[in-house]
């Protein structure tokens, strides 16, 4: 199951899965996306899928629509907490309330829910992974960063303490901190500024969503008993949150 999979990260990470045979649960907002999606994985690859599409920020949402999941979709292996965004990228005393809790709802709620929703199928099973997505700004806060760095500081101890506290249960749990990736994020962060967009990866070759999609892959096909607990993935031309050698 990936959550945000109608575009970026989330959308490369439906096709390397249904690549490799797997069913699908793929979410998002826009409907009209995750159909063509689910249309195109099944006409390509024989697997089938499954498209739900619920606003992650809406608990009661997240709650109806995985109470009602048939059982035979129960058995989710994976499941890849990839929705999110940054909105706005102001200095705090300029920064909208509304972008900051847009962020908070999203980021952190949104996974809560969600993992909280699926965390009981992999109990019943005894077994699951989950992939909660991070970012080199929950590793260290960066100018204008403020509360998109908190959230992603959120999720990484989110992800520590869903570790230690489903040990018990067998699931393993892995955060992934990738640096900058070039999809729709930065749209989205600059409400649709497409110069301001393009200038995000100004003299760099960023990674790609199937660079990330690759990785995430690649932690879910280790042996039962190996967990990567944290990985942390830049371009090469990018250090950590702040150092880049532009060209
Ligand atoms: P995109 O904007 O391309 O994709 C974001 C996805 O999240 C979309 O599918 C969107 O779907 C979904 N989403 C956003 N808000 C909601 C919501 N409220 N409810 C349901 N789905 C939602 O960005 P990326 O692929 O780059 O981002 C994916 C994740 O990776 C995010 O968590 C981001 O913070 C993280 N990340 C991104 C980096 C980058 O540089 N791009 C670097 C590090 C981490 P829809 O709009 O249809 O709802
Ligand atoms: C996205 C990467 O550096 O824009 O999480 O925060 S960055």
């Amino acid at each position: 199951m990936i959550t945000g999979a109608t575009s970026g990260i989330g959308e490369a990470c439906a096709k390397k899965f249904a690549a490799a045979g797997y069913h699908l649960i793929i979410t998002g907002r826009r409907a009209d996306r995750l159909e063509k999606l689910k249309m195109n994985l099944e006409n390509e690859f024989a697997i089938e899928v499954r498209s739900l599409v619920f606003d992650v920020q809406d608990r009661n949402a997240v709650g109806n629509t995985f109470s009602k999941l048939p059982v035979e979709w129960q058995s989710i292996d994976i499941l890849i907490n990839n929705a999110g965004l940054a909105s706005g990228k102001d200095s705090f005393e300029d920064a909208n309330m509304d972008d900051w809790e847009t962020m908070l709802n999203t980021n952190v709620h949104g996974l809560l829910y969600v993992s909280k929703a699926i965390v009981p199928f992999m109990i019943a099973r005894k077994k699951g992974h989950i992939i909660n997505m991070g970012s080199v700004a929950g590793k260290d806060v960066y100018e204008n960063g403020n509360v998109y760095c908190a959230s992603k500081f959120a999720v990484d101890a989110i992800n520590r303490a869903m570790r230690i506290d489903l040990l018990k249960h067998g699931i393993k749990v892995t955060g992934i901190h990738p640096g900058a990736v070039e999809t729709e994020f930065a749209l989205v962060r600059f409400k649709g500024d497409e110069k301001k967009a393009a200038a995000t990866y100004n003299g760099f070759t960023p990674l790609s969503g199937n660079d990330i999609a690759d990785t995430i892959f690649y932690c879910t096909q280790l042996p039962d008993h190996v967990c990567i607990n944290d990985l942390v993935i830049t371009c090469t031309q990018q250090a950590d949150a702040f150092y880049f050698n532009k060209q």
